[in-house]
């Protein structure tokens, strides 16, 4: 997978990205819409940089990487790598993590995980790390948040 290809970084504001779909109007252009039916709002198209009048144009990022790897030597670490992340300050990061995957489960902010900037994937996007380092339980699941700073 080509992700330089597949995924353009969005920047500036939700109503700027959304004027670029003119066949989006009314209520299709709100930021709760999912006018695609692909199950992202307007709201995280923009966010991710997927066009919101393409049901298929997310596959990348379903596809995409949230991938978690033994740390050598550290048996109680964990890397997770994560794209995109954006790189132009449009955007927070933050991780939660849960030992279950249940239906109401309380998802916490993984205290002490920070997330920083990889290797670059494509202009404005970089790869998203960050190291658990209290990975201990059998099973341990993460989320990655990501919110927009500014207006
Ligand atoms: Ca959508």
């Amino acid at each position: 997978m080509d992700l330089k290809t597949q995924i353009a970084p969005a920047s500036g504001l939700f109503e700027d990205y959304m004027a670029g779909f003119a066949s989006l109007t009314g209520a299709n252009a709100t930021r709760t819409a999912d006018p695609d039916g692909d199950a992202m709002t307007n709201e995280a198209e923009w966010l991710f940089g997927t066009d919101p009048t393409n049901r298929h144009s997310n596959k990348a990022l379903h596809t995409l990487v949230v991938m978690i790897a033994p740390v050598t030597g550290e048996p109680d670490s964990r890397d997770i790598t994560f794209t995109p992340k954006y790189h132009d300050g449009s955007r927070t990061y933050r991780i939660f993590s849960s030992t279950d995957l249940g239906k109401n489960v309380a998802w916490q902010p993984a205290a002490g995980i920070a997330v920083t900037d990889g290797p670059q994937i494509a202009p404005g996007v970089v790869e998203g790390k960050a190291r658990d380092n209290a990975a201990t339980p059998e099973k341990k699941f993460y989320q990655i948040e990501a919110n927009v700073t500014g207006p």
